[in-house]
């Protein structure tokens, strides 16, 4: 079993500060997609699904969200080796600092992995959507006999400057690479992508940031201070040294490393025959089982909604949105092109009786709102109007952030009654 010999180590996240204020009070990992799971339930998915049950979650803080949901979401059982433990950036006598990039964070937990037995480190990112089966990536990696392997994809020119970009010989093994290569280099790193791919645009080869490293190889290379990143140094820097393999992937996969991608990832979710397939018995994605009680509908008109579980919902209308777990949406509301991220509990009846004083957790009645991120537990009350788009222009208070005309309203923010952006 292949697989036995793989551990796998998830990047959970530098700062996070594309994502904020999502990470504002929470690690990258923690971070809730898609109406009931974390960003972290996509990569430990596919191990499990890969069969690859070891897996350390690297994070450069500790969020308490992060270790309950691990803690309550993954129990494997007594008698197997299978974990997923979280490693945050610590300080340590010789080190008194944070990750500073993806390859110090390996770096600096080299001494947690070097005490498990793998040949294979499987160094995944914490934030991209696909629904990868890791096998086949070891097994190429074997047959080509290489050192490193990189999954990559075809992409084209205007998504190519975001993105690690490499050539191959034909057996795979790849000759160059470059991140994040200037537009005006583009045209020096077109490859052969295959006839499908090349009507799409898509001609470059681009890095996934999903490596697989010999053991010895991954030790050796971490013994040298000076490299902080796997794009940036690592893997150009071992082309010519090494045998280092490209594993060409053609299935869907996208980076959500920024507002306006998590956001597009998230709505993405609700067309007719969504990329991302959560439906997939074979490609399950795991999260914590809450047992909630069913959702309740009433004179609403939905359309291209994802609705969670547990949800109160009387809206008028809800388009291409995503409802999460817990959500209350108030009477003659329309909601649109929004994700609702939900809430972490109930108010109580005797809570919602008092409501005139008090406004509750959700959104209230005859509210119109589109284009928005709504972080947990908010509190939006009657009448609030928040029309996102590009008119709007970036911007920050004590409640919300407008990032690309996106309205993400912060966790436990609290939006009076009238209130209109
Ligand atoms: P980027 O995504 O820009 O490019 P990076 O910011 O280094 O690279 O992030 C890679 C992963 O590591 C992300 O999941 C990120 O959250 C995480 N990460 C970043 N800093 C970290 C830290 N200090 N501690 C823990 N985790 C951290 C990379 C490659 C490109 C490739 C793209 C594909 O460098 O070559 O094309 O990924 O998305
Ligand atoms: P999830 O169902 O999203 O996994 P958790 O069980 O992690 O949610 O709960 C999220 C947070 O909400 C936890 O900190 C939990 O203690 C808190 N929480 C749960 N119920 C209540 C409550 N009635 N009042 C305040 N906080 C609560």
């Amino acid at each position: 079993m292949i697989n036995n010999k793989v551990l796998s180590i998830i990047l959970g996240g530098g700062q996070g500060s594309r994502l904020y204020p999502l990470t504002h009070d929470r690690s990258k990992p923690a971070v809730p997609i898609a109406g009931k799971y974390r960003l972290v339930d996509i990569p430990i998915s596919n191990c499990i699904n890969s069969d690859i049950k070891r897996m350390f979650v690297l994070t450069q803080f500790n969020s308490a969200s992060l270790n309950r949901h691990i803690k309550n979401t993954y129990h494997f059982s007594f008698f197997s080796s299978a974990f997923v433990d979280v490693l945050a950036a610590e300080q340590t006598p010789d080190n008194k600092g944070w990750f500073q990039g993806t390859a110090d964070a390996v770096r600096q937990s080299m001494h947690h992995f070097l005490s498990h037995d793998f040949e294979y480190a499987l160094i995944l990112s914490g934030d991209q959507l696909y629904q990868m089966d890791f096998n086949h990536m070891v097994k190429e990696h074997i047959k080509n006999n290489a050192e490193i392997s990189i999954a990559t994809i075809p992409v084209n020119a205007k998504d190519a400057t975001s993105f690690g970009i490499l050539k191959t010989n034909e057996n795979d093994q790849i000759t160059s690479f470059i991140e994040k290569p200037a537009a005006d280099l583009l045209p020096e790193w077109t490859s052969d992508t295959g006839e499908q791919m090349k009507s799409e645009g898509r001609d470059y080869l681009a890095s996934m940031g999903i490596y697989i490293f010999n053991r010895k190889l991954l030790v050796e290379l971490m013994n040298n201070p000076d490299t902080i990143d796997f794009g940036k140094e690592i893997i150009p820097q071992s082309i010519d040294t090494n045998r280092v393999f490209s594993y060409q992937y053609e299935g869907y996969w996208t980076d959500i490393g920024n507002i306006d991608s998590f956001f597009e990832a998230n709505l993405g979710l609700t067309d007719d025959i969504p990329k991302f397939d959560l439906y997939d018995k074979s490609k399950r994605i795991y999260t914590r089982a809450r047992m909630l009680p069913t959702t309740k509908v009433a004179g609403s008109v939905l359309n291209k909604t994802v609705v969670a579980e547990g949800c109160l919902i009387g809206a008028a209308t809800i388009e291409r949105s995503v409802i999460g777990i817990r959500s209350r949406i108030g009477k003659e509301s329309t909601v649109i092109n929004t994700y609702m991220m939900g809430c972490d509990y109930y108010e109580t009846l005797e809570e919602i009786e008092n409501y005139k004083i008090k406004i509750l957790m959700g959104i209230g009645e005859r509210c119109f709102i589109k284009n928005t991120i709504i972080d947990k537990n908010c509190r939006i009350g009657d009448d609030v109007r928040i029309n996102g788009g590009e008119h709007l222009e970036d911007t920050e208070t004590d409640t919300y952030v407008i990032k690309d005309g996106i309205v993400v309203i912060k966790k436990d923010a609290i939006i009076p009654n009238g209130f209109v952006i």
